[in-house]
């Protein structure tokens, strides 16, 4: 009887069974076989033709033929590798995922294949690959398996900081004056870097800390932080201009809102101006000079100074005003006590001292501070004496 058998089976007779035969004298004739194998439709496929013959004692045959086909029809057994989640720098490739194995009931080396389905995951740089193993014995006969590889993202960037620095009031304190953070992340090839500010008061109001905590997030969320510390110092004394230098008028006042201010300027936007005067007597009582220095304090006790010099003078004769004329008889005293005595007064105060001058033979002069009685011959003097300074003659 023909028969159809797996490559793997016995083609002897005891499975594949035997042929039978009868005589009519020999009651037990010889029973003998022989094969013919033709290749099959795939290695493991093999036709054997087998010829049975029959033969008596008396050497009379008869022959039969069995055809015994050895087929593969079972597909390989296969294992996938299991699942595994990596890293998204980690190589899919299944050297470092695993190969899936098996064996074949004929084929000693079964073809093993792969191919990926992939989907997208939360986030650019996480994704699921489906990977479908196949085993397929030289038949043709195939096995499938499924491995599920996770492509994660779970490291944080590295990141650095800017140095800590101390700065003066009144500098930009943005990271483009202080330094910025720089990151890089295993997968994410452009962290975002931000930044956050905490601030505490200083000393004083111009001086404070800022507490900068820089943080660097990847695509997927996983974030590194760092801290950079910026101290805010006013060390700079106010920078002050004083007034120019001034002449005044002894009647004028020598306060700042006649002879002017200094003014300063300072990271404290409304720095502590004050003065103080010393006075060098001059040439005369109401001359003189004032040197005043004027002092710029900042908030954080920085200060500097400048001098102005005001010079007061008197620079005004006195207001002289003379007695009438008068007409009196040649027996008369001339003296101030009966025809007057001038007055006088000066722009500076004080009493200007006011004196006669006599003269003989000439004009009665009344222009300054001056004449009258007796001096010397025809010529007429008139003294002129203004406070302490000195005599005029003509
Ligand atoms: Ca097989
Ligand atoms: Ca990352
Ligand atoms: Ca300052
Ligand atoms: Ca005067």
């Amino acid at each position: 009887m023909d028969v159809t058998i797996q490559c793997s089976g016995s083609t002897d007779p005891m499975s594949t069974g035997n042929a039978t035969a009868s005589d009519n004298c020999d009651i037990s004739p010889l029973v003998t076989f022989s094969d013919v194998t033709a290749g099959g439709t795939c290695p493991q496929g093999v036709a054997i033709t087998r010829t049975w013959v029959a033969t008596d004692d008396c050497g009379n045959s008869s022959s039969c033929v069995q055809s015994i086909l050895l087929d593969d029809t079972l597909p390989p057994s296969i294992a996938c590798p299991g699942n595994v989640t990596i890293e998204c720098t980690a190589s899919t490739d299944p050297a470092n995922t695993g190969t899936a194995t098996g064996t074949d009931n004929c084929d000693p080396t079964p073809l093993f294949t792969s191919s990926d389905v992939t989907v997208a995951g939360s986030c650019p740089q996480e994704r699921t690959i489906t990977r479908t193993w196949v085993a397929t014995d030289d038949c043709g006969n195939s096995s499938t398996c499924t491995q599920i590889i996770v492509v994660d993202d779970s490291l944080a960037p590295g990141i650095t900081c800017p140095s800590n620095v101390t700065i003066e009031c009144g500098t930009n304190t943005l990271p483009a004056t202080t330094g910025s953070a720089t990151a890089t992340d295993n997968c994410d090839g452009a962290p975002v870097v931000d930044f956050s500010d905490a601030t505490v008061g200083g000393n004083c109001p111009q001086e404070y800390t800022i507490t900068r905590t820089w943080t660097a997030t990847d695509a997927c969320g996983n974030s590194t932080a760092c801290i950079q510390i910026i101290v805010i110092d006013d060390s700079l004394a106010p920078a002050i201009s004083c007034p120019a230098n001034i002449t005044i008028e002894c009647t004028a006042s020598s306060a700042p809102l006649n002879t002017g201010s200094a003014t300063a300027t300072d990271c404290d936007p409304t720095p502590a101006i004050t003065s103080s005067d010393v006075t060098l007597g001059g040439a005369c009582p109401q001359e003189y000079t004032i040197t005043r220095t004027w002092l710029a304090t900042d908030d954080c006790g920085n200060s500097s100074t400048c001098i102005q010099t005001i010079f007061v003078d008197d620079s005004t004769p006195p207001a002289v005003t003379c007695p009438p004329n008068v007409t009196i008889l040649c027996t008369d005293s001339t003296l101030p006590a009966l025809t007057g005595t001038a007055t006088a007064t000066d722009n500076c105060g004080g009493i200007p001292t006011v004196v006669s001058v006599r003269c003989h033979g000439c004009r009665w002069l009344c222009s300054g501070i001056y004449h009258q009685q007796n001096m010397d011959s025809d010529r007429c003097m008139r003294q002129y004496k203004h406070m302490h300074t000195s005599y005029y003659n003509r």
